[in-house]
């Protein structure tokens, strides 16, 4: 059988690579696209980077992924790119909308004008059902996003959902929930947590300044999460899925797990600061990944304990073997 082609935005990103690294080892030719910044970052990727190829391109030009798509004649897009940490949507909105919801559109045109065979994978968000209206969470479940971010990926999903009954594209849209990894970017409160245990266990620093603690979350590991995504476009029709772990849990609980996890007390360490706090919060999720399991066969491999020991190990490794990381605390505040 001919070699496949896959094409990932956001291969820079934590999912990218890990899904680079899945379709490597399925045997896909990988092509990865890019944005043009003043140094480019491919951290996450550097330990393959001689075996995909690389193209620059940006979702806010719809010209660079026409060429990219004539050009390369991808058989599946796995569309990752978007602005994805949710307090800088409430900083950048029209940016946030221009990425992560227009982006996906601009994306779907050019798979429509170039060639309508192509399957697409959308990277939908358990943002979307914010102030959430059931519990748990599945397919079926109607939306409600509490940010400019949820509300971004709204459009995202819908346009796919539409793209797919307009013009019969194979468009699927993954609900996925939260997941994590070490290779997670700091801001997020999984890396901000354990890179923060690491320094405090080596003793370089004492306070960790996190927001709302009793936010919970549905949270898995990335790599598990990526073999879903390929699972949804192996499929003959295109449709959505959940894919979550179906338990949820706190961020003081992420805390306690984190900290007991390096011997110490997670209540001597952890600081309040309302700058970390939303204007609006998604309080609760949990998702019901019963059909990703029943149609996908599709389950988690790693348990939330496993995940935290793990990125907790990596960051003090990390540290330890003298790697330094940017200090993301003050910008990542929402100013108020
Ligand atoms: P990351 O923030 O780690 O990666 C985002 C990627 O998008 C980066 O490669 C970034 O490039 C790229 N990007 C951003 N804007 C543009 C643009 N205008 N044009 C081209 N590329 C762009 O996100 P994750 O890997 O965690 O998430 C992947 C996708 O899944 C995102 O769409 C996210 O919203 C969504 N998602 C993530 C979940 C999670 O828990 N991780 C859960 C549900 C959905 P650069 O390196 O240049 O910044
Ligand atoms: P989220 O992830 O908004 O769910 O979006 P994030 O890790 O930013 O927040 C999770 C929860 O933790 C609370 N929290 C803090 N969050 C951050 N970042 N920093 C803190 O100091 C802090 N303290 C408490 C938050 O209030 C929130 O309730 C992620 C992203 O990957 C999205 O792209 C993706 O779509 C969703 O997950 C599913």
């Amino acid at each position: 059988m001919a070699q496949k082609r896959a094409l990932i935005t956001g291969i820079t990103g934590q999912d990218g690579s890990y899904l680079a690294e899945f379709l490597l080892q399925q045997g896909y030719d990988v092509v990865g696209m890019i944005r043009r910044i003043s140094v480019i970052n491919l951290d996450r990727i550097e330990h393959i980077q001689d075996k995909v190829t690389l193209v620059q391109g940006d979702l806010l030009d719809e010209a660079s992924l026409i060429s990219i798509l004539t050009e390369f004649r991808p058989q599946e897009i796995y569309n990752l790119a978007a602005m994805s940490f949710v307090p800088t949507s409430w900083q950048q909105p029209v940016l946030t909308g221009e990425s992560t919801a227009l982006g996906v559109t601009r994306m779907l045109d050019a798979i429509r004008l170039v060639d309508p065979t192509i399957r697409f994978y959308q990277a939908s968000s358990s943002e979307m059902f914010g102030k959430v209206q059931e519990v748990p969470q599945s397919e079926r479940t109607p939306f409600y996003p509490r940010s400019p971010y949820g509300v971004a990926k709204v459009y995202g999903h819908w346009i796919t959902v539409n793209y797919r009954e307009s013009y019969g594209l194979h468009a699927t849209s993954g609900i996925l929930f939260n997941h994590g990894s070490p290779r997670r970017g700091l801001e997020f409160v999984e890396r901000k947590i354990s890179l923060g245990v690491a320094a405090i266990k080596l003793g370089r620093q004492d306070k960790l300044y996190l927001g709302n603690l009793d936010a919970r979350r549905d949270l898995g590991f990335a790599g598990d999460y990526v073999r879903a995504m390929w699972c949804m476009l192996q499929q003959d029709a295109p449709d959505d899925y959940v894919v979550a772990t179906g338990e949820t849990h706190s961020i003081r609980e992420m805390c306690e797990v984190a900290f007991s996890h390096a011997g110490l007390d997670w209540q001597n360490h952890v600081a309040s600061d309302p700058r970390f706090y939303r204007p609006a919060e998604v309080d609760l999720l949990v998702g019901d990944p019963s059909k990703a399991g029943a149609k996908l066969g599709w389950e988690p491999m790693v348990s939330f304990k496993e995940l935290i020991t793990m990125m907790v190990d990596s960051d003090v490794q990390a540290l330890q073997a003298g790697r330094r990381f940017a200090d993301v605390t003050e910008i990542t505040r929402l100013k108020r």
